[in-house]
């Protein structure tokens, strides 16, 4: 049904941790009564669960809004380094709940609605996801926003107010279809919009060089988009600090567009520029693999990078900073290569408007900026054609040349008449504009975002430049906030925590270690198992209300969520299901541990063999659930338009996590942190962070199987492997493989020829018969240990135990410390309490 929604869990009194906000039940009812009478003129028994939803929102931002002016107020006082990290996209979820929680708000809230006959949760679940990320990218900055919050550093988020987030997906027949995501239709109440802080944005037009003495360079014959920027606050847990998340949207400036005196055409032609001009904050690409070289893509990044940088100097100018003193002032920090012009448009500023020689803006831009990394898919690394690059930012591309040049001659030097490697290395070749190229040459810092990734940067990936300049490189493993990830959207378990060892791990996260002490407890198992099972309950109710299934809550919930990709292999999982249910069908005595394996995720628009997979996965469903002969031992569900909210439904009724990459391409995978940190076992690959999780946690307590990314890599130096050996010998496999076009799937015809001959025909480029035999023995051994519930228990404990190193407050102070040189006792937010270290 498509109304369904996922809901949201409730946090009982005692996990809601201390009232401190200084706001008092009957206070809150009073001032939520008086917010629905000011805003609606009407009283709270007669407006709609909306309107009641929006007062709520609009009170919560009303209480905020003295600690954000405080936070601001201090800042400018202490003149502290502030942050400024700019991505593309911030998958935020849901905000109600967190804010609450973060003000220390949330139990007075819930008291005082209870006494007014309304329930928290059921206005929570009104909120839309603001969904402006495509999937780990994007969460991972939205993690970020709540630790810098939370840990008191002056970190900030510079991002797009996209019109429409990205695509609602909705499964008709099987398939795929995508609708649009009206985010905003109902309006965002969290925002507020800053006219007065617009600024211009150019594209276009040429560039005249002047040159009396000095050179000057005039930008002429230009378009202007107006960036209007949103503010949206970032709570810190419980310390008084309200950070910032600024989003831009883009505006024509219409009232500066001449109509002609009777309407008509030119009023005609003014509104079309304005939907041309609106055009730039209308959609997320909604890829997150492949990169795509569309002009809009590029003015996009453009328009963010110019508006943010923009808004920061001159803020930073309002407070009287020297330009000398940026770097020590202000860090910049680009996630993945999207906006990485903001090393040029600095450059630019400086030159252009602040006059300062190349040497100065130079050295002030690089030690400005760092890069974070955050995949080697070649598919997804950015080039721009120089000739678009040239017409869209004039400016721009003439500084981008500089670089380049005096870079070129930078390597000349090291490597004189290396011509083949500085062809490699340059910033411009073959006319195209290397994004990453520039990111290095142009930062101080560059990192991955696991240690495995970081080791493939820098000794394949991105070697020479790191030969060349080895301090620049450095890792920064992956975090996810547990506030959001388990006391948010698991309260019973962050209770059962708390109980057992005492509040500090919200903030201390490293403190969980404490319950490795307990794992073998009876009780705490005993409790353990509880809260698990009442987590499956409520997934089982979503399901069986959203998609009509019904769920054995007894049964192992096996979970592969995440973007439908041909890395992830969620074919693998399919077809390890597939021979499961073939063996219960050769034999429906067979004694296995029933199984509801569950699927969600997003295959991008134009990624055919992905969104046939959605296909595939369903057509399983459709066949095992409806087969009465293998007594309900499986199910198959994909549920439905996967996305932060349906995650914190998923995540802590799941027992098994799936994360099985192939081994060298999933730079950190970061559900796999939040899964572990909900206490699922994990099965995997020997990829991303799941090799630190494994370090973490100990062999005893993940399953871990196939080819290792050394040996993934080796067999591509080989020239691939050849899947029709392992085929040949491997019966179990060779029936699987045969089912996809045989008929085995009654409706599909060829439909999954297209995975048959990939597998078999195409090399198997993401080894997945290779990695078959290896993946069933690994769920043996899971099911194994699952029948032992006091060592599957134990299990569980360890991995929540053992999963404070991939909080994001970890990551953060990592990066505070190492890359942004913010010294923790420099924080204005008392900084010895929070131990950011
Ligand atoms: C990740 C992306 C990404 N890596 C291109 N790269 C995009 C690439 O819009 N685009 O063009 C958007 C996103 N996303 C993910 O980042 C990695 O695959 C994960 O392994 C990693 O955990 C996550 C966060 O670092």
């Amino acid at each position: 049904k498509p109304g369904v929604k996922p809901g949201t869990a409730v946090l009982d009194a005692a996990q809601a941790g201390p009232a401190d906000s200084g706001i008092t039940v009957e206070q809150f009812k009073q001032d939520y009564r008086n917010k629905v009478e000011r805003m609606y003129g009407d009283g709270l028994e007669r407006v709609s669960d909306l309107d009641k939803y929006n007062a709520l929102v609009s009170l919560v931002r009303d209480y905020l809004a003295e600690p954000w002016l405080n936070t601001k107020e201090k800042y400018r006082r202490t003149g502290a380094k502030q942050v400024y990290y700019f991505s593309i996209e911030f998958l935020l979820g849901r905000l109600l709940g967190s804010n609450l929680y973060n003000l220390g708000l949330n139990e007075v809230c819930q008291q005082a609605l209870s006494e007014l006959g309304l329930d928290l949760r059921t206005l929570r679940q009104v909120e839309e996801d603001p969904g402006l990320g495509n999937g780990g990218l994007g969460r991972l900055a939205a993690c970020y926003l709540d630790s810098m919050a939370s840990l008191g550093l002056p970190g900030h988020g510079m991002g797009m107010r996209y019109r429409y987030g990205l695509f609602e997906q909705r499964i008709v027949d099987g398939y795929q279809r995508e609708y649009a995501d009206d985010w905003l239709m109902d309006g965002f109440y969290w925002d507020v919009r800053k006219p007065a802080e617009a600024v211009e944005v150019r594209f276009g037009g040429n560039v005249r060089i002047k040159s009396n003495g000095k050179t000057q360079y005039i930008h002429e014959g230009y378009e202007t988009v107006l960036a209007v920027p949103y503010d949206v606050p970032v709570v810190g847990y419980r310390n008084g600090m309200v950070n910032t998340l600024r989003l831009w949207s883009a505006e024509a400036r219409l009232s500066e567009v001449v109509c002609a005196p009777q309407g008509g055409s030119d009023c005609q032609k003014a509104v079309e520029y304005s939907q041309t001009v609106e055009e730039l904050s209308n959609i997320l690409y909604p890829d997150d693999s492949t990169y795509e070289g569309k002009a809009l893509r590029l003015k996009q990044q453009y328009f963010l990078v110019s508006a943010g940088l923009q808004s920061i100097i001159r803020n930073y100018r309002e407070n009287n900073g020297h330009l000398r003193e940026f770097p020590h002032k202000i860090a910049i920090h680009i996630n993945d290569t999207h906006p990485v012009l903001c090393i040029p448009e600095l450059l630019r500023i400086l030159l252009d408007e602040e006059q300062l020689t190349w040497e100065e803006a130079w050295n002030i831009t690089v030690q400005t900026m760092s890069y974070t990394n955050h995949t080697i898919l070649p598919e997804a690394l950015e080039t721009w054609p120089e000739d678009l690059f040239r017409t869209v930012l004039p400016r721009l591309y003439l500084i981008v040349r500089d670089i380049n040049e005096y870079y070129c001659r930078s390597l000349w030097e090291a490597y004189p008449g290396d011509w083949d490697r500085i062809s490699r290395m340059a910033i411009i070749s073959y006319n195209r504009i290397h994004m990453a190229h520039l990111a290095i040459v142009g930062c101080h810092s560059v990192n991955g975002v696991a240690e495995l990734h970081t080791d493939i940067l820098k000794n394949k990936i991105m070697k020479e430049f790191c030969d060349f300049s080895p301090a620049k490189f450095n890792n920064k493993t992956n975090g996810v906030t547990q506030r959001r990830w388990v006391s948010l959207c698991n309260p019973a378990l962050a209770q059962l925590i708390t109980d057992t060892i005492g509040p500090r791990w919200v903030e201390h996260p490293q403190e969980l270690a404490q319950l490795e002490r307990h794992s073998a407890d009876t009780a705490f198992q005993h409790h353990l198992l509880k809260v698990k099972l009442q987590n499956k309950v409520a997934l089982a109710k979503y399901v069986k209300e959203k998609h009509g299934i019904t769920l054995d809550v007894n049964s192992i919930f096996d979970s592969q969520v995440k973007r439908i990709h041909a890395y992830k292999r969620q074919t693998l999982n399919v077809l390890h299901i597939m021979a499961l249910y073939n063996r219960l069908k050769e034999n429906p005595l067979l004694d296995i541990e029933p199984h509801t394996f569950i699927f969600g995720g997003k295959a991008a628009v134009n990624y055919h063999i992905a969104k046939n997979t959605i296909k595939l996965i369903n057509s399983l469903a459709d066949l095992v659930n409806n087969d009465k002969s293998i007594r309900d031992k499986i199910k198959v569900v994909f549920l439905e338009n996967y996305n932060v909210s349906l995650a914190e439904l998923i995540i802590p009724a799941t027992d098994v996590s799936e994360q099985i990459p192939t081994a060298s391409y999933e730079a950190s995978g970061t559900g796999n942190m939040k899964f572990m940190m909900n206490g699922a076992v994990t099965i995997g690959t020997l990829d991303g962070a799941n090799i630190e999780i494994k370090q973490a946690v100990g062999e005893d307590n993940i399953i871990v199987f196939g080819l290792t990314a050394e040996e993934v890599l080796a067999y591509y130096r080989g020239g691939g492997y050849n899947p029709w050996e392992v085929y040949q010998d491997n019966e179990r496999l060779r029936q699987v493989v045969d089912q996809l076009i045989n008929g085995f799937f009654p409706a599909a015809g060829d439909l999954f020829r297209g995975h048959f001959d990939s597998l078999l025909h195409q090399g198997d480029h993401f080894f997945v018969l290779k990695d078959f035999a290896s993946y069933e023995a690994a769920h043996q051994v899971l099911d194994e240990r699952y029948k032992d519930r006091p060592v599957w228990l134990k299990m569980c404990s360890a991995n929540i135990a053992h999963s404070g190193r991939f909080s994001s407050d970890r990551t953060f102070a990592e990066y505070a410390t190492d890359i942004w040189h913010i010294r923790p006792d420099t924080l204005p937010f008392s900084a010895s309490e929070k131990q950011i270290r």
